[in-house]
């Protein structure tokens, strides 16, 4: 699906505006200051990088909620840029790696993905299944809800008419969860949604999981993948500094793993980095935090161990 040479294109996505803890927008610049665009080249991607998204702002005063959903006028813009850079990068063949900011930012990314690719599956590590309705939610934080969204769940609401459900709820799968709210749990049941939370990491082990994952999202092995890397997937120990850790998360390795395993399908077509928050936690845990950031980047893009 990638054009050669082979290029990465960058979304960095300074934005915050899904949840309420300040920082989590610093996640793409201090990765990039990291040294993550040198790293790719090194190996041997050609890399787009123009500059962190400058999106444009919504005064605060001007976006009160929408039922529960903060920030929602301000999020919906956002994503919307988002959408564009994905699928216009996607479009031309190159693969879009979109760094986070929080995870509504995936109600963008994947919505781009699916204009280029429209049979496209998604696989959705994280702690959490940010699947929450605008009802459903007892946050209101958005970052808790993109899948919801994409799959077209809940009532409309008309601040995010520009999301089209383009996702089917055998398109997607999850690995890693381990906090999810009983509405979650109930939607995740109705709608079929296949998850491997950490009960079945423990159980079956990491390979035989990413195994089962993709026998299921991607059985001949011909759709392209999306992968949607929230970094709480990641036990706190692992990566602390993001702003909803979990105990009993990945190990470093299992992480890793799930990036190298999908890269090997050679189905890879958009990755996302997500809740990197470097405010959050001492110095060593941010350096440690945005380290495995883009050490998950180059496992997914092809770093072989040997
Ligand atoms: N389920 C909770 C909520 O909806 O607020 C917590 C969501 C945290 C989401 C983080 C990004 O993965
Ligand atoms: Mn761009
Ligand atoms: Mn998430
Ligand atoms: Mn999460």
């Amino acid at each position: 699906f990638l054009s050669s040479p082979m290029t990465a294109a960058i979304v960095g996505c300074p934005f915050s505006g899904g949840q309420p803890r300040v920082g989590v927008d610093q996640g793409p610049i201090h990765m990039v200051e990291a040294g993550l665009i040198d790293q790719l080249k090194e190996l041997g991607w050609a890399v787009k990088f123009d500059g962190h998204h400058q999106f444009e702002e919504v005064n605060v005063q001007m976006d009160p909620p929408i039922g529960k959903l903060k920030n929602p006028r301000l999020v919906s813009k956002v994503t919307e840029a988002v959408a564009q850079a994905v699928g216009g990068h996607a479009k031309k063949g190159e693969l879009p790696v979109t760094l986070g900011g929080d995870h509504s930012l995936a109600m963008g990314t994947i919505s781009g993905t699916l204009d280029a690719h429209p049979d496209a599956c998604v696989i959705w590590i994280d702690a959490h299944a940010d699947i929450n309705t605008a009802e459903s939610t007892g946050s209101g934080n958005i970052h808790g809800m993109p899948v919801s969204f994409l799959l077209g769940l809940g009532s409309p609401v008309p601040e995010f008419a520009w999301v089209k459900p383009v996702l089917k709820p055998e398109r997607i799968v999850y690995i890693g969860l381990r906090d999810v709210d009983a509405g979650e749990k109930r939607i995740l049941k109705e709608n079929n949604i296949k998850a491997f939370s950490m009960h079945e990491v423990d159980k079956y082990g990491i390979g035989k999981v990413v195994e089962m994952a993709l026998d299921y999202v991607n059985p001949r092995r011909a759709f392209p993948i999306h992968l949607s890397f929230d970094v709480d997937a990641l036990d706190p120990s692992v990566a602390p500094s993001t702003g909803t850790p979990v105990r009993g998360g990945l190990t470093f390795r299992e992480g890793h793993y799930i990036c190298e395993a999908i890269w090997e399908t050679g189905l890879l077509v958009a990755l996302d980095i997500m809740e990197v928050n470097p405010s959050l936690a001492d110095a060593a845990s941010v350096k440690q935090t945005v380290t495995i950031g883009c050490s998950l980047v180059r496992a997914a893009l092809g770093e072989t161990l040997l």
